[in-house]
């Protein structure tokens, strides 16, 4: 059931001993998302706790390092940025059925909480948690302010996507008006450093990158395999589809990675107009219009030439 800010907030006020699930392969808006709201409910006297079923990536220390003690017996369970209960990796069977509350701003959700704040025009689920913790008439910490502003930075590329319209910007400007943050660290450390290893792996990946359909797909394939031989974290992949975007004249990007027992995972992202969200969901998928995501299985060949079949279908319409 879809809920306003209102009865989402009326929810939050009454709940008590609350696990807080962020999606598997953690980025900086379920984690920033995560965190500002555990930060959030302790200072409202409740107990919380964050659960991913995956390590936080080092690179978000200065969101995770808090006190984060699930040792308690749970009443309440929350998810943030997960549109479907799939994405919370191995706690899905276990919790997937219990959410009570999910917020949330793809416009894939597939409404499995009791109650959804879904806000798919928002540029990420820190913005719709920011006017949430508003509407409550709650002052947010500094940590929390930090933890959304690169929430807020992260899903819109550093403020570069269209999603980052002129609400997201007036939320920021808030953010930095009333709060200490050193935003120019935050989005260093977010989007220009890399490892040894990271660059040395984006110059191979942009060495081997496919060009299909007159050069208006391009698709990178980073597989377990490759992964492996290189020592690899996943950190060290994330963010790879940026790069599969910035070829001249492309439309759609594909990022390719996994092999381990013929199963993929795809990302997928729009330059321009194509709905690569329609495209993943022939696959099973989704996500947003200009970024979405599928599984696949398969032979690596077969599912390129899938791939390719269904972005040039894509591309007639
Ligand atoms: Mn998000």
């Amino acid at each position: 059931m879809f809920i306003s800010m209102n009865e989402a907030g009326k929810f939050l006020e009454g709940c008590d001993n609350v696990y807080i699930f962020t999606h598997q392969s953690p980025d900086g808006d379920c984690t920033g998302a995560g965190f500002a709201l555990h930060d959030i409910l302790r200072n409202m006297g409740k107990k919380s706790a964050v659960l991913c079923s995956d390590e936080f990536p080092e690179k978000f220390n200065f969101i995770t390092n808090t006190e984060n003690n699930a040792d308690f017996t749970p009443e309440t369970f929350i998810t943030v940025d997960i549109a479907d209960t799939k994405l919370m990796g191995k706690y899905a069977e276990i919790y997937g059925d219990k959410i009570n509350l999910c917020i949330d701003h793809h416009i894939s959700n597939k409404d499995y909480a009791e109650r959804t704040l879904l806000e798919s025009d928002s540029a990420a689920a820190c913005q719709v948690l920011y006017k949430l913790a508003c509407t409550m008439g709650i002052e947010l910490s500094d940590y929390s302010a930090g933890c959304i502003y690169t929430g807020i930075a992260t899903d819109t590329g550093c403020f570069k996507f269209e999603s980052a319209g002129a609400e997201t910007h007036e939320i920021i400007s808030e953010i930095m008006r009333h709060h200490k943050l050193n935003y120019a660290k935050i989005n260093r450390e977010m989007f220009d450093v890399k490892s040894k290893k990271r660059l040395e792996m984006e110059s191979t990946v942009i060495k081997n990158m496919e060009y299909h359909l007159d050069g208006k797909l391009t698709i990178i394939c980073v597989t377990d395999d490759m992964v492996k031989e290189n020592n690899l974290l996943p950190d060290d992949l994330d963010g790879l589809t940026a790069i599969s975007l910035q070829a001249e004249g492309v439309e759609v990007g594909i990022t390719i990675k996994g092999g381990t027992n013929d199963e993929y995972k795809i990302s997928m992202r729009s330059a321009n107009d194509i709905n690569v969200s329609e495209i993943c969901k022939s696959f099973g998928g989704g996500g947003h219009i200009k970024a979405s995501g599928c599984k696949i299985t398969g032979n690596l060949d077969n599912v390129k030439k899938s791939l390719i079949d269904a972005v040039r279908k894509g591309l007639e319409k």
